[in-house]
């Protein structure tokens, strides 16, 4: 089996009904991804063995979503050359704002592309986007998302003022 141009990771599986957002957005964009469950701190060596092996395995941009002492994008970040998309899972405690901070705030050299808490669906829209920077077929099915959208909201303002 080839290897898709994405990887869907995740701190563990209990993160996968926040990460599951992205997966619909490629999905809808019919961009490949695979699916895994890396720890930054119970499985550190795995962790590294995937992020140093992606770029080589071809995959080309790594969504990593994590919650509390959120370090799985950042490590993973320090050991691709591949863009690295951060998704803060929000936990039982604070909101998510921990989860936000551990993942948003990296040295520089080092960047993470952070959405906002439970912002998977937007990761996946902005792993389409970066493919899509080499891709015309499907930044010009971006441009008609974009369209759809921008449609939705002005039939939801008629909608109001009827
Ligand atoms: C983090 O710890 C994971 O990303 C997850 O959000 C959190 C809790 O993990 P579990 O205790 O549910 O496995 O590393």
């Amino acid at each position: 089996m080839s290897t898709p141009d994405v990887g869907v990771i995740m701190g563990s599986d209990s993160d996968w009904p926040t990460l599951e957002a992205a997966g619909q957005a490629l999905d809808e964009f019919d961009v490949g991804y695979e699916v895994g469950v890396y720890s930054a701190h119970r499985t550190p060596q795995r962790m590294l063995d995937y992020a140093r092996e992606a770029a080589g395995r071809g995959l080309k941009v790594i969504i990593a979503g994590a919650g509390g002492a959120a370090h799985l994008p950042g490590m993973v970040a320090s050991a691709t050359p591949l863009p690295v998309i951060g998704v803060p899972v929000p936990l039982k405690h604070l909101d998510g704002l921990d989860s936000l901070l551990s993942i948003v705030q990296m040295p520089a050299g080092v960047p993470v592309a952070t959405v906002s808490v439970g912002g998977a669906r937007n990761a996946g829209l902005l792993a389409v986007r970066m493919l899509a920077a080499g891709d015309p077929a499907l930044q010009q099915r971006m441009t008609e998302f974009q369209a759809d959208l921008e449609r939705l909201v002005h039939d939801k303002d008629a909608a109001l003022r009827a």
